[in-house]
């Protein structure tokens, strides 16, 4: 197969072209559940894998360091001009490689080595780059960070309040990585307004969601949307940063030549394709789809006894609590990936165990959905993985192996974009 799709690279170097291979029968055959995944489209992989690659391109269209842009140039502003139509922003930048160098721009930008920024907590479901202390924005910001209430393990917003008011943080961050509810922006921006400080939403979770009106838009209620392009907004590994023009010069002083050097062109066109490919309806349809197959996931989970965080979900994402199942989650993960479930292990919060075998796991829809399941396959979801866990706590790996069986099975019949037919 990789033969016929990768000819060059199987005759070349047959030895990785074989890690290419095995990687494409693991995507197709297995039940990818962790939320930041996705499948790119064919046309989105064949951008990322352009000549595209060879150019050096520091600089924005019409302002470069290097001569020969007349296509490089095209690709950039048709990526940019589709990020501003499709989240109604006044500017955009897609050269961040990723979302941390994204996150990192925001604070060359709008804050100075020293200066106080707020963030979620990670364990609480906040990002490395919000100001936690092992993260680089840590040590060198003074990070404080809220989390979620004990009681019902959503947002407490006049906890936020009170925290912002007290520090007066030059930046706040909202948005996270195992947040399971809708982000109330607005309430945000009247928070950083009051504290006078710049509010950055770090979508990069739901960015899909937002963009297929499955999730409201921060655009409007922040100082800058800072998101990543390969989750739910379904494009290659890369990262871009929007804003009102005002801040527009700052952002793009920082991101280059501030932090980074050349963009990396191929990627800029596979986030040109991806925002062209969520601007249709279809993608509408998709993000909708994503957050119905969560809720219904979490339905059949919570009805086969598991312990949500914050009871359920709005979005793509469910942040399972296996303390009462006995199983921590580093254990049950593993064994979900015996069964062909991919999943990651995560804290949950107020977790009193640690963030390498903490006791949580982290899923999400967004993989599955691009595979054209829906919710009538959430409850088989749901029971695959409350056969595993448990086989788990009992050591039963012949339950593994036959959830594995069935998962592939299932999976053979919906097919992953991107992916060869088996
Ligand atoms: N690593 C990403 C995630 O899995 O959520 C966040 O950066």
């Amino acid at each position: 197969m990789t033969a016929r799709r990768h000819p060059a690279l199987s005759a070349t170097d047959p030895e990785l072209a074989s890690f290419v291979a095995a990687e494409e029968t693991l995507q197709a055959q297995t039940l990818r559940l962790i939320p930041s995944e996705n499948y790119v489209s064919a046309a989105v992989l064949e951008a990322s894998g352009t000549v595209l690659q060879n150019k050096y391109s520091e600089g924005y269209p019409g302002r470069r360091y290097y001569e020969g842009q007349q296509n490089i140039d095209r690709v950039e502003s048709l990526a940019i001009e589709r990020a501003k139509g499709l989240f109604g922003v006044d500017h955009a930048n897609v050269q961040p490689y990723s979302g941390s160098p994204a996150n990192l721009a925001v604070y060359l930008a709008f804050a100075r080595p020293g200066d106080t920024v707020m963030g979620m907590a990670l364990p609480m479901g906040g990002h490395l780059t919000h100001g936690w202390g092992v993260s680089a924005t840590g040590s060198w910001f003074r990070g404080v960070q809220y989390g979620v209430s004990a009681e019902t393990g959503r947002i407490d917003y006049d906890a936020v309040r009170e925290l912002a008011l007290a520090e007066r943080p030059k930046i706040i961050f909202c948005g996270g990585t195992a947040l399971p509810r809708t982000i109330d922006f607005e309430a945000f921006g009247s928070i950083a307004k009051e504290a006078g400080s710049i509010l950055v939403a770090d979508v990069a979770h739901i960015a899909g969601l937002i963009a297929g009106g499955a999730h409201p838009s921060p655009a409007g209620h922040v100082d800058v949307i800072s998101t990543t392009t390969h989750k739910t907004l379904r494009g290659p590994r890369g990262a871009m940063l929007m804003c009102r023009e005002e801040h527009a010069k700052a952002i793009d002083k920082a991101v280059f030549p501030g932090l980074q050097g050349g963009p990396h062109n191929q990627t800029t066109a596979g986030i040109a394709v991806a925002l062209h490919e969520a601007a249709q309806p279809a993608f509408v349809t998709y993000a909708h789809a994503v957050v119905a197959n969560a809720k219904a996931l979490a339905a059949s989970l919570l009805e086969r006894g598991f312990d949500l965080v914050s009871g359920g979900t709005d979005n793509h994402l469910i942040l399972l609590d296996l303390t009462s199942r006995g199983v921590p989650g580093k254990v049950a993960a593993k064994a979900l990936d015996r069964a062909g479930i991919v999943v990651n292990y995560n804290t949950v919060p107020f977790d009193p165990r640690k963030p390498f075998d903490p006791s949580g796991i982290r899923i999400g829809t967004p993989s599955l959905t691009s595979r054209g399941l829906s919710v009538e396959h959430m409850p088989v979801v749901a029971e695959w993985i409350a056969r595993a866990v448990d086989a788990a706590a009992a050591s039963d790996e012949r339950t593994l192996s036959a959830v594995r069986g069935e998962v592939s099975e299932l999976m053979a019949a919906f097919p992953a974009p991107g992916l060869p037919l088996s």
